[in-house]
Parts: C-alpha cells; sequence; structure tokens
C-alpha cells in the first residue's frame, strides 16, 4: 500500500472543548503522521470557499458559520492509504451512525459539529491541502 496524504481539520466545536491533543492522539494511534499542522480561525470567505461542493445543500449556510464559530486546526496527515485510513477513524458524518472506536463516536455532538473534516479522495485532498498550506509548511 503506498504512502499517501490527506488533509484533515479539527473543527471549533473540537478546539472549544480542548481536544486537539485527544483527537491527534486517535489519528497517530490510527497510523498516521502530522506532518503540517496549524491552527487559525477561518474567514467567511475561506470556509464558503472550502465548502462551496455544498453551496446547493440546506445546512450550507448554518455549516459556514459553525465553521467559523472559532478556532480551527488544520492539519496534513501521511500514511499508507492515508485518505481511506483517517475516514476509518474518523467515523460516520452522523455520530449517531459512528462506530465503536471512531473520532466522531467519541466526541462529535451532532451530525454538523461532528469534530473531524477529512478529505474524500486523493484528488480533493491535494486540492484541499494546497488550499492551506505552501510546499515549505509541510515536513514529511
Ligand atoms: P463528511 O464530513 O463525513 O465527508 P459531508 O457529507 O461531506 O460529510 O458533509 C460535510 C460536512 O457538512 C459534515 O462533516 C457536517 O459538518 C456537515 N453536514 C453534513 N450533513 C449535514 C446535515 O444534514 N446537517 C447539518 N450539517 C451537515
Amino acid at each position: 500500500m503506498a504512502v499517501t496524504r490527506t488533509f484533515s481539520i479539527i473543527k471549533p466545536d473540537a478546539t472549544r472543548r480542548n481536544l486537539t491533543g485527544a483527537v491527534t492522539k486517535m489519528l497517530e494511534e490510527a497510523g498516521l503522521r502530522v506532518v503540517a499542522s496549524k491552527r487559525i480561525h477561518m474567514s467567511e470567505d475561506q470556509a464558503k470557499k472550502f465548502y462551496e461542493v455544498h453551496a446547493e445543500r440546506p445546512f450550507y449556510g448554518e455549516l459556514v458559520d459553525f465553521m467559523i464559530s472559532g478556532p480551527v486546526v488544520v492539519q496534513v496527515l501521511e500514511g499508507e492509504d492515508a485518505v481511506k485510513r483517517n475516514r476509518d477513524v474518523m467515523g460516520a458524518t452522523n455520530p449517531a451512525d459512528a462506530e465503536d472506536g471512531t473520532i466522531r463516536k467519541a466526541y462529535a455532538e451532532s451530525i454538523e459539529a461532528n469534530s473531524v473534516h477529512g478529505s474524500d479522495s486523493d484528488e480533493n485532498a491535494k486540492t484541499e491541502i494546497a488550499f492551506f498550506f505552501n510546499d515549505d509548511e509541510i515536513v514529511g
């Protein structure tokens, strides 16, 4: 299995509850290495652009408001089959459906405030990484 990279966000509900370390520990225990990380407060424009694919969904406005409601931690994660590995440890979008041992089962508050984002394909991972990081900020 190839070593690849994915993009992760520790969302405002998790930073608010001081869960950055706890979430990162679960990512690391799942075999992912944090090769870039920074705490930022997204602008409304950034959040709108980042979630552009959901622009037509009824929850888009609230999702943008939630993502700018507090700081987030954006990360680049590296590991074997990183996208899938991360999606597996994140758990289902709705915490009610998330399996034991997943981040969302452990920490998510709701289908919206679900603690983490993770890219859903290698192609999107590349785009999302480039959206937040310059190459020289990523140290593998
Ligand atoms: P994912 O984060 O598991 O990939 P997506 O369907 O891509 O899920 O949705 C992106 C984000 O939008 C979710 O993580 C969640 O924060 C929010 N979201 C998804 N579905 C709903 C919903 O039905 N109501 C409110 N927020 C939602």
